[in-house]
């Protein structure tokens, strides 16, 4: 019932647990940046990433109205028509790879790292990433609200004020009540500096769930416009917790969006729950088909779905569902390849992955956690579910897993390939494991060696910065002090 004990106090975020209606704690679902630089333009060093968002080349193809696109209701705009002569990147459909391209680790071969302290002083911080192409910056998202500037070029210094304040500059402002509400992702739009737009996703003062889009101040880069930008979307919460977290931009140049099951305990909304709910019309139970799901946007028609999404969903944005928590998800910058860190319920985390494209997967949720079927899952009917690759049970701390990255840097070789991630509630584990295209090909209990014992506090997240190398947000010793940390070899 309430393992969420460790999870609750550090007042994380999509841990597993339960919260029937006391407001608690939920989980979230996000997804962090994984699409590779966009070469070339501007600024500030960095070659991006290798893993391709598709450049279609047009010239402003959707064009349209555009301006500043302020806060437009959510019927309509997102801004579409700014910059529309420079634009490149356009939400396509899917494409798959033939191979994963990873081939599995020899025996014995995990390397030493550590965790070096890069930065302090942050609040509650629930996330960090840069910019595609900049290496000089990284952004840290803290949950009531904030995003911080850390830069590189100058000691890792927090700058101020800054980077942006969502919950003064919105109308209804950020809710922070609950451990898992607030501010929980961020992503840049691939063709940044070209394009300024930046997307965040947060619940509002009713617990609701907003993604929209802020762009990068045309005077200032260390600072926002809160006046620009529009929605994407906006999806009732029927509980505090599970609200999910991760936005991120995909191979496709589709915005992804991972929701959670809406929250309390058990999916208990409907008679499926909301994961396994794909029928619109359910609207009058006060279920929302897109919660459980991950959702998948084209940002210039937000309203009009993506090609590639689930048909005949009754709503065009279904991605993948059956989805519990999706704290945090990310795309490996160099395949494109999908992994997903689900959070549990009472026993099993989990980790999904997926290849380059795939999409339309039921990840089971709340049928089976993990691999196997749960009780009040209705039917033990595991045909046309998707396992996940990777599963750990609870014990020992673990009750929440932080989905993370695969690690594409230079720093530490022998991660090549590897994905990274660990859980909030043991937390000074970083576990690993290779997928080879067919399954996970290495045992992930293998935890590195040492383990990261100079983290203070609970791992919240992992970011990646504009090289590839991979960084741990923690809460700090009291909550409040928190830290920023980069992998390193020991
Ligand atoms: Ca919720
Ligand atoms: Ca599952």
């Amino acid at each position: 019932m309430r393992k969420l004990a460790l999870c609750m106090m550090i007042a994380a975020l999509g841990c597993s647990g339960d919260d029937t209606g006391d407001g608690g704690t939920g989980g979230g679902a996000g997804a962090a940046g994984a699409t590779g630089g966009s070469g070339g333009t501007g600024a500030s060093g960095g070659a991006g990433g290798t893993g391709g968002i598709q450049v279609t080349g047009g010239t402003g193809a959707t064009g349209g109205a555009g301006g500043s696109g302020d806060d437009a209701g959510l019927d309509g705009g997102q801004d579409a028509g700014h910059d529309a002569g420079q634009q490149t990147t356009r939400c396509v459909a899917p494409t798959t790879n033939a191979s994963s391209g990873n081939t599995c680790p020899a025996a014995g071969t995990m390397p030493s790292i550590k965790a070096t302290e890069i930065a302090m002083g942050l609040t509650r911080p629930i996330y960090v990433l840069a910019a595609p192409g900049d290496a000089t910056r990284l952004f840290v998202v803290e949950r009531e609200g904030q995003i911080k500037i850390i830069d590189r070029m100058n000691g890792n210094a927090v700058l101020s004020p800054a980077f942006a304040t969502v919950p003064m500059l919105l109308s209804s402002g950020v809710g922070s009540g609950g451990g898992e509400q607030g501010l929980l992702g961020m992503a840049f739009h691939p063709d940044y500096p070209t394009d300024p737009r930046f997307f965040v996703h947060y619940t509002d003062s009713n617990g609701d769930t907003m993604v929209r889009s802020f762009e990068v101040s045309s005077a200032d880069p260390n600072l926002a416009d809160l006046s620009k930008g529009g929605p994407i979307v906006a999806v009732p919460q029927p509980e505090s917790n599970h609200n999910g977290g991760t936005i991120t931009f995909g191979p496709d140049g589709c915005l992804y969006v991972g929701l959670g099951d809406g929250g309390s305990g058990n999916d208990p909304h409907g008679a499926i729950g909301n994961g396994q709910n794909l029928d619109i019309t359910n609207a009058v139970t006060g279920q929302d088909p897109r919660l459980g799901k991950i959702l998948r946007f084209d940002v210039d028609a937000p309203t009009t779905g993506a090609p590639g999404n689930l048909a005949g969903a009754g709503i065009p944005h279904i991605w993948d569902y059956g989805i519990r928590n999706p704290w945090r998800f990310s795309f490996d910058r160099q395949t494109g390849d999908l992994y997903i860190g689900d959070v549990g319920q009472d026993a099993r985390e989990e980790v999904n992955v997926e290849a380059k494209g795939t999409g339309k997967l039921n990840y089971g949720w709340k049928i089976t956690e993990g691999t196997v079927c749960r009780p009040g899952g209705g039917a033990c009917v595991m045909t046309g579910l998707t396992p996940p690759v990777d599963e750990y049970l609870h014990g020992g701390g673990d009750d929440c897993i932080v989905g993370g990255y695969v690690y594409r840097g230079t720093n530490i070789p022998a991660l090549q390939g590897f994905y990274l991630f660990a859980d909030n509630g043991s937390s000074k584990n970083v576990r690993a494991f290779v997928w080879d295209g067919a399954g996970r090909c290495n045992d992930e209990t293998v935890v590195l060696t040492p383990q990261l014992t100079n983290i203070s506090g609970d791992i919240t997240s992992f970011g990646e910065d504009s090289s590839g190398e991979l960084y741990i947000t923690s809460f700090g010793p009291a909550g409040t002090d928190g830290r920023l940390y980069r992998l390193e070899m020991d």
